[in-house]
């Protein structure tokens, strides 16, 4: 057993990620030193170092040891936090990218988009921590795994109806969130794939570099084949809300299927009429797009037709709307409509990207409030939303990562950096709304919602 950032610790731990062959290919391109930092380390722990300066290069670790004052020179990265943050990083709880993109590490020197390329060698430098005995300062003995909860309640399934809502006395909640998400779709989600003006769009596709054309290309095969899956796996979610008897969020839902449809339509006139490509285009979609799209979003939301439970749910929801459509979708609608402006081309493809922006944010909203009233019901959920959260996000930023390899330069401006954080901003945003649902009102937590 070693203290905690001690020199026998940090040589235990060296030992043990240059005995982790997964880290090391893992890490193999990484060759920048690192610095750690424990800001609140209590004065009494004499022994312990605030700062661990790690040596490592393309998959080896040179040496783990004390900081000393010339290092926050070199050192590319300087990682800090207190205690309470590192402690469950440290001991498995928590996940360390997931972490760093909350703020909850904080990234005092180096750039989270390049950091976000390495996630997996940061799981298994945590990993390899995990394996040296660790006393915490402050603890008299060895941390103990707690188990997890994950609060698989199963909901009521209801196969004989008891009442109508709306003649039931109760009627329509029409001040309910879904609710007014629903009057606002009815006046913000109509508008017509088939109406928007893309003369303009034939001509500016023309005069496009090739390049310029193959990574349009590229990511209308992406976004065509993500609001397809995301129209076909909607629905069992749908049942499940039915199944519940909540005529309001299902009412909403009606809208939100609708929308999907629409923008299935939209990619697909752009394909066949902009860029005239009628052939197999699934030649784009990489190892981390094909086990998000192709796997695990069909099989999160096809779960909920066996397994309706809230868990199950909080699974469903995160990997559909807090990943798929709030991390992936907006961040590339974003990324897309900001070349496109910047270069003032393609008005057509800009307006409709407008539209689906709206829609998408209604979408977003209505899975923020579903997790946000699961987590308020049962505050255990949390924890499943997390890991979700976490597994998630790692496949998010490695999708991210794949389009940016797949061209030595990328044309219009595009910058790995801008989408990185554009996503990690969206996503904390959410993160901290639902975590508040933990302990806030519902109420008050949908009024949030409506200004946001
Ligand atoms: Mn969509
Ligand atoms: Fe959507």
């Amino acid at each position: 057993m070693h203290d905690l950032f001690s020199t026998p610790w940090a040589n235990a731990w060296e030992k043990a990620l240059n005995n982790n062959n997964t880290y090391r290919n893992a890490a193999e391109k990484w060759e920048w030193p690192v610095i750690l930092e424990i800001e609140d380390l209590p004065a009494e722990s004499q022994e312990l170092h605030s700062q661990l300066y790690l040596d490592l290069w393309r998959g080896e670790c040179r040496s783990v040891r004390p900081a000393l004052p010339e290092d926050n020179d070199s050192a590319a990265y300087i990682i800090s936090a207190p205690l309470n943050v590192w402690r469950p990083v440290l001991d498995g709880h928590s996940d360390p990218m997931m972490a760093l993109m909350r703020g909850k590490l904080k990234l005092v020197k180096g750039k989270m988009f390049k950091l976000a390329r390495y996630s997996n060698a940061a799981k298994q430098m945590v990993l390899s921590a995990r394996e040296v005995p660790t006393r915490f300062p402050g603890d008299n003995q060895e941390t103990a795994v707690q188990a997890s909860t994950n609060g698989t309640q199963p909901a009521e399934i209801i196969t004989k109806r008891e009442s109508f809502v709306t003649t039931s006395g109760k009627g329509l909640n029409h001040n309910s969130f879904p609710m007014r998400l629903y009057h606002k779709a009815k006046r913000l989600g109509i508008w017509n794939p088939q109406d928007i003006n893309i003369d303009q769009d034939k001509k500016d596709w023309q005069k496009l570099t090739a390049l310029e054309k193959e990574v349009i290309l590229h990511l209308t095969s992406l976004f065509q084949a993500g609001e397809e899956s995301v129209t076909q796996d909607i629905l069992p979610l749908l049942m499940v809300l039915a199944r519940e008897a909540r005529l309001e969020e299902e009412i909403y839902l009606t809208t939100f299927l609708w929308e999907e449809a629409k923008h299935v339509e939209f990619f697909h006139r752009y394909l066949s009429e902009v860029i005239t490509e009628t052939g197999d285009i699934s030649r784009f979609h990489g190892p981390n797009y094909r086990r998000i799209f192709y796997e695990l979003l069909p099989e999160a939301m096809n779960a909920l037709l066996e397994d309706p439970s809230p868990a199950a749910q909080i699974r469903a929801s995160v990997t559909y709307n807090m990943i798929v459509e709030g991390t992936l979708a907006e961040t590339g609608y974003h990324a897309y409509y900001t070349m496109l402006e910047r270069n003032d081309i393609m008005p057509g493809m800009r307006e409709g990207i407008t539209y689906l922006k709206r829609d998408e944010s209604r979408h977003i909203a209505y899975g923020i409030y579903l997790l946000s009233r699961l987590v308020n019901s049962d505050p255990s959920l949390w924890q499943v939303l997390e890991n979700r959260m976490e597994m998630m996000m790692n496949y998010a930023l490695a999708n991210i990562n794949e389009l940016f390899d797949a061209y030595p330069e990328m044309p219009f401006g595009l910058s790995l950096e801008d989408f990185v954080d554009y996503a990690t901003n969206q996503f904390n945003k959410r993160m901290d709304r639902i975590e508040r649902a933990i302990s806030t009102p519902m109420d008050k937590i949908a009024n949030e919602l409506e200004s946001d």
